[in-house]
């Protein structure tokens, strides 16, 4: 029929010829948002607790983008407001029930264009143990891995080495990088609780009640050299920097080879034993640390963990 009468032909040939040049328009000056990292916030916490996570937007075209959760619990968020590519939203959500939830964000920008879903964050919900022996990671594999971050920038490798238990297996190794004490955490939200290290080497910095992504909290440690004595500190605007306050010293511990800490906190009530024998017992009544995160790391030297547990109390 085109064929009998060109002039259809040639009319259908522009508006397709239109149609083409319109799309081509389109898709280079609106590409939806990138697709967003996966969004990052506390991997464990507790029942009807309020937590943040955060996801960083894009766009390819710099245009003003918004932000929306799926928090695995069958909810979602409301887009966020249109805020400037690059930015990082925060969204806080509270879980009614225990459980293991997957969490990710999508974006889209004000031209309407939606990106595709973000890879997920697991957060374990209900005051959960947590164990790690490290014998899931590679040897010579660096953190982050597994649920641990780091809080401060240091060296955290696995090696393989003779264990507590005197079989070779994998541990963990941290260092300080220069002089800044190293931080790799867990960003949990236990309230009363046992947590259990293995460790030798160095100084270890053993933290617990760790809020603010590991920026405060408590710690403890032991000097070696002229005093030896096992140490329980207070901190606050991270270990970098920040200020810290003795809060008790247990003097004459000097411990060779594996030692083994195991930290009992409930309520104010904190009970510190190493090699099972009791050294600190104090009260230290600060509700600005009731809960929070675990951490290792090394205060001085070169330190090794193994064997991390934290079992909470009912
Ligand atoms: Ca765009
Ligand atoms: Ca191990």
């Amino acid at each position: 029929m085109f064929t009998k009468k060109p002039y259809h032909l040639l009319g259908w040939l522009s508006i397709i010829f239109g149609v083409v040049m319109l799309s081509a328009g389109c898709t280079s000056s609106d590409n939806p948002p990138q697709t967003p990292a996966a969004p990052s916030g506390h991997t464990r916490g507790r029942i009807g607790i309020t937590y943040t996570f955060k996801v960083l937007a894009a766009d390819p075209d710099a245009d003003n983008v918004a932000v929306k959760f799926d928090w695995g619990d069958e909810s979602q968020s409301e887009w966020s407001n249109f805020g400037a590519s690059g930015d990082t939203v925060s969204f806080t959500h509270s879980y009614s029930d225990s459980g293991t939830y997957q969490i990710k964000a999508e974006a889209k920008d004000n031209k309407g264009k939606e990106s595709d879903w973000s890879p997920v964050h697991k957060i374990i919900i209900g005051n959960e143990p947590f164990y790690d022996d490290f014998s899931s990671y590679s040897v010579s594999q660096e953190a982050p891995f597994g649920e641990w971050k780091i809080a401060v920038h240091g060296i955290y490798q696995i090696e393989q080495a003779v264990q507590p238990d005197s079989n070779t297996g994998n541990v963990l190794k941290t260092d300080m990088d220069g002089d800044t004490p190293s931080l790799l955490f867990i960003d949990g939200d236990w309230l009363n609780d046992t947590f259990e290290v293995d460790t030798k080497d160095g100084e270890p910095g053993i933290y617990f009640r760790l809020c603010d992504e590991g920026s405060r909290g408590y710690y403890v440690t032991k000097a070696s050299g002229y005093n030896t004595s096992l140490l329980l500190y207070k901190f606050a605007g991270g270990v970098e920097s920040g200020t810290k306050q003795k809060i008790a010293e247990s003097v004459g511990f000097n411990p060779e080879g594996w030692w083994h800490l195991k930290i009992l906190v409930n309520g104010a009530s904190i009970k510190i034993y190493a090699n099972d024998s009791l050294l600190i017992d104090i009260v230290d009544n600060d509700p600005s640390l009731s809960s929070g995160g675990i951490g290792i790391g090394s205060r001085y030297g070169s330190v090794h963990f193994d064997n991390i547990k934290v079992e909470p109390i009912e």
